[in-house]
């Protein structure tokens, strides 16, 4: 017979307390609620951060993180390598180091799905009307905003900018 230890289920509150803390962040990102945008660097040049956040809020993010950062080439390198080896790379990695950028945890229903839809195609010449790259990319190399492509990839790149601590310390109760 096998013998089993039952804990009282109060004795389980703290550690199921804590686990979801935790794990919130991922939760939140798995319901697809929370994606990572990013004003790249040629639209921080040319001042366009304001109109792409005002337009992200229109359509509906809550911006809930946010910091001016100017990576270094292994951090540019290591954000985007699943791109490494192809010939774009390098450029990329320049482009990306090149001046500030801007990385956002943005929330909203649908949020990895809808923030693809709203910034529209890699190269502004075959985005769709009134996407943002559309509005204000220069060029598929300088191409003024990413965002995460899936769920999995938001979780990662959410984390690879804001700990999580972060995000709670800033939303959290005073
Ligand atoms: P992102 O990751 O920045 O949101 O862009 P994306 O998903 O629309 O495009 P992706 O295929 O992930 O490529 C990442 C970035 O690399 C540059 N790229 N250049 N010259 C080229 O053929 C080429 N292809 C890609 C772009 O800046 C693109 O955003
Ligand atoms: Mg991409």
């Amino acid at each position: 017979m096998r013998s089993e230890k039952v804990s009282h289920p109060l004795l389980l509150t703290p550690c199921f307390s804590l686990l979801t803390s935790h794990f919130s962040l991922l939760l939140e990102v798995c319901l697809s609620q929370l994606t990572l945008g990013i004003v790249k660097p040629d639209a921080i040049e040319t001042g366009k951060a304001g109109l792409i956040l005002a337009h992200l809020q229109r359509e509906g993010f809550v911006l809930r993180a946010a910091r001016l950062v100017r990576l270094t080439p292994s951090q540019a390198g290591e954000f985007y390598a699943v791109h490494r080896g192809r010939p774009f790379y390098p450029d990329l990695v320049q482009f990306m180091t090149s001046g500030p950028c801007l990385p956002m945890a943005l929330e909203r229903d649908g949020a990895v799905a809808h923030l693809r839809t709203v910034i529209g195609a890699t190269d502004p010449q075959e985005a769709a009307p009134g996407t943002i790259r559309k509005l204000y990319a220069e060029s598929k190399g300088r191409n003024a905003i990413h965002a995460s492509d899936t769920p999995e990839n938001a979780a990662r790149e959410v984390g690879f900018f804001f700990a999580e601590g972060e995000l709670a310390g800033l939303w959290g109760k005073a």
